[in-house]
């Protein structure tokens, strides 16, 4: 269930980018969830999202000489909005004052550069009228709301949810990597109990990706116990085995502790850290995808920059 993994086994370092209306907001890309906030409060993160520095070109010299190989963008986490020209939504990046699809910019800069390109997607969605409100949905103590909520249905959701995918994979080319966020199998909370499959019928959805993108590879979260394994903030303490066979994973990594722009956290990794995370990874037959938040005005911060470019010193010298 793996199209064609060859350049990924031998890429070993990737960048992830969490980029959304959050980043307006600074403070994590939970923070619709974390904060409860109403979506009519939430809409100000889209009408203002207004990315006056974005330039995509840069994004991706600075993963290019930092080593990295491909990377991996936000096309909607999990508030919901479309960081591209969708059809089948108001709420995306076109309707902003950007007025223009970024993430075809973003693909093309880092295609240029040489790099394989990644779609990250949430399966959850804060924002869809059809979306139930689960257990951890930002409005799930809001009576109100649930109960005009209430005859939502999953399936109308998932028709939607399937339809998106099927876009990202016609309209911009070879795709190399989608990586799905996320199911939870054990939750005992939400919306499935451990049928996440099921839920995002999920056989269905990966038939179509390998149809539209015969080589593409996906990574473990669609609730169907195969794909790229993604261990997230932490470093395995062994090589990846099933059946005693080396299997294919990734350490996903952030450089403060928040995937999203997050303004005031301090909790920076040093690059050395970085550096031996990275060296980790490899010893052990991984990758590491390595995330930045750019901010809402699109840029990646000096902060971020710095890092990547003395990982890239060490590079030179010793990839
Ligand atoms: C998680 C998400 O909920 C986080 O926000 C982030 O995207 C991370 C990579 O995956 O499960």
């Amino acid at each position: 269930h793996y199209g064609n993994p060859e350049w990924f086994i031998h890429a070993r370092f990737g960048l992830f980018i969490h980029w959304g209306l959050y980043s307006n907001a600074a403070r994590h890309e939970w923070v619709m969830n974390r904060e409860k906030i109403h979506p009519d409060t939430y809409n100000k993160y889209f009408k203002f999202f207004d990315p006056d520095l974005f330039d995509p070109k840069k994004w991706a010299r600075v993963a290019k000489n930092a080593g990295m190989k491909y990377f991996v963008i936000t096309t909607k986490h999990h508030e919901g909005f479309a960081l591209w020209d969708s059809k089948l939504t108001n709420y995306k990046v076109t309707n902003t004052l950007a007025k223009r699809d970024l993430l075809l910019e973003m693909v093309n800069a880092f295609r240029e550069e040489g790099l394989k390109v990644g779609f990250y997607h949430s399966l959850i969605d804060w924002h869809h009228p059809e979306f139930p409100i689960d257990g951890l949905h930002p409005q799930r103590d809001d009576d109100d709301f649930k109960q005009e909520a209430s005859n939502r249905k999953m399936e109308n959701y998932v028709e939607f949810l399937h339809g998106q995918v099927r876009e990202l994979l016609t309209n911009y080319g070879k795709i190399d990597y989608l990586w799905f966020d996320f199911s939870y199998p054990n939750a005992d909370w939400g919306w499935s109990k451990g049928k996440g499959a099921d839920d995002w019928k999920s056989e269905e959805l990966e038939k179509m990706i390998f149809e539209l993108q015969p080589d593409i590879i996906l990574n473990d979260r669609l609730d169907l116990g195969r794909g790229v394994k993604t261990p997230e903030q932490y470093q395995p303490n062994e090589a990846l085995v099933e059946d005693g066979e080396p299997i294919i994973w990734e350490a996903c990594q952030t450089l403060n502790g928040s995937w999203g722009y997050d303004r005031d956290n301090l909790d920076w990794k040093s690059p050395e850290m970085l550096i031996k995370m990275l060296i980790d990874s490899v010893s052990k037959g991984g990758n590491l995808l390595l995330n930045v938040g750019p901010n809402g005005r699109g840029e990646f911060e000096q902060r971020s920059i710095g890092t990547l470019n003395e990982i890239g010193e060490w590079m030179r010298v010793n990839s």
